[in-house]
Order: C-alpha cells, then structure tokens, then sequence
C-alpha cells in the first residue's frame, strides 16, 4: 500500500523529499490542490471541506497512510482525522514536539494566516512546557507567491525581508519554524535575509514521525524501488521546476484531474 501526501499545492514536496530519503521503499502518492491555492486566506470550514475531498480522492489509490503536508489543514486536523480508517499524519505536532525536547527559550512561526489564527503551534509548543515563547508571523502572500513556480525572487525576497524583520525587531528569536511547506522552497532567501536565525523545517520531523510508525506497525514495504504519482488541480509545469529545485530524485507520473 502506498503514502498518501496532500498540500494546497507544491509545498508538500519538501515532505515527500525526506520521506523519499528516510523511506526509499515506499510508493507515494501526492495530491496538489494548486486550484484552490492559497488556503492560508480561506475560511476554516472550507479548508476542513476540502481536506475529506482530498483524504476521499486518495483513499481510492490504496494508501496505509496520509500525510498531512500542510500546515494549514495540520492546524484543523483534529476536526477530521479521526473519521478514516489509517493514521494521519500532522506536520504541525511533529515540530512542536521538536521545540519541547530542545528546551528552547522561545520560538518565531512564520505561516499562512489561517495557521497563526488557529495557534495550533503556541497549543501544541505549550502542551509540552507552556514556558517557552512562540509568536506568529503571518504571510499573506509568500506561499502563493512560491506556489506560481514563476520565482519572482524579487517579490519573494521583499515578502520574505519585511516579515523577518518585522518579526525580528519585536521578538529576537533565535529559532524560527518554516510554518508553511512552501517556505523551505526558498530557504535561500530566508537565511539571507536572517543570517543569524537557525531555521526548524517541520518536513524532516514529519518523515521521521511517519517513518517510526509505519516500522513500529510492521507497515513498511519491502520490495526495492518506489513509484512516485503526482495528481494536481493546477499545472503541471509548477512540479516540474520545484521538483528540480528540490532535487528530488524518484521520477513522477503527473495527473492533471
Ligand atoms: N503549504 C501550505 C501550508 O503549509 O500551510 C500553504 C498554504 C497555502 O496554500 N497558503
């Protein structure tokens, strides 16, 4: 049986690019939903709507899994995982748990809108030491941005310059989460813009969180090789360059549906 990956677009590669290098056996089948992106500027309901959408298409394609490659809809999971009959997977916890076993003092969440109004990270980073400090900064228009697959990088460096510093001049964190999958796209341009900042990619937790349950539950594929399905609601061009950016190695069937 295959992995499941959903995102309101590319994002998710950056998950499937771990999960590629932790679980090189596995098949994985990634849904984009680039139509409906950005979700980070929806209503909650919408995004819980289109989250059974997703979880129903992929549950046609034999999966054991879903991974949840978003932060936006990790942040309303509790309102759906429950109804399916495999484990999903939030990327959200996984980087909560990561702030908790690291002590550290404080925290920056850079995220979509929706993500930061939920306060799924200050929740999740609080039921583990509710002394650590954790402030949002929200995006408008950087995932969006990242998600055209145009690479305006001048449009994507000043959305990525004024966030930082309007983040770094209130709170001088040391330690910043990418608090959306499209982000570590351009991780580039964040650590220029905040040289001194150490940057948290939820993606790596979230494979390793995915790896340890499917070993601990006997749930892993032996068989050599992997195949990799793309379906998207957008266009096929945006994968081809991010998956050249990402380097990802597997080789993808894309699906326009
Ligand atoms: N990749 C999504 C996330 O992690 O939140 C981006 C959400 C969006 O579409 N704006």
């Amino acid at each position: 049986k295959k992995i499941g990956v959903l995102d309101s677009g590319v994002g998710g590669l950056t998950v499937v690019k771990e999960l590629e290098q932790l679980l090189p056996n596995e098949d994985i089948v990634y849904f984009g939903d680039n139509k409906n992106c950005p979700y980070g500027n929806r209503t909650a309901d919408n995004i819980v709507e289109i989250a059974h959408n997703t979880i129903g298409f992929l549950q046609n394609k034999s999966i054991k899994a879903v991974v949840v490659a978003c932060n936006t809809t990790s942040s309303l999971i509790h309102r759906f995982e429950k109804e399916y009959p495999f484990p999903i997977f939030s990327i959200i916890k996984p980087a909560a748990q990561y702030v908790v076993r690291h002590n550290l003092p404080s925290v920056g969440v850079i995220a979509t809108q929706l993500t930061i109004n939920t306060g799924a990270y200050k929740r999740l980073i609080h039921e583990g030491n509710a002394n650590i400090a954790v402030y949002g900064e929200p995006s408008h228009n950087l995932a969006a941005l990242v998600d055209s697959g145009k690479f305006d990088m001048d449009a994507i460096t000043e959305e990525i310059s004024v966030h930082m510093n309007h983040l770094l001049q209130q709170h001088p964190v040391k330690h910043v989460i990418y608090g959306c999958t499209h982000y570590p796209i351009v991780a580039d341009v964040f650590e220029k813009a905040a040289p001194e900042v150490h940057f948290i990619n939820p993606a790596f937790e979230q494979a390793k969180a995915v790896a340890e349950y499917l070993k601990e539950h006997n749930l892993l594929n032996d068989a050599d090789g992997h195949s990799f399905d793309i379906y998207m609601s957008g266009s096929a061009s945006v994968y081809e360059a991010i998956l050249q950016r990402l380097e990802i190695k597997t080789p993808a069937n894309i699906y326009c549906v």
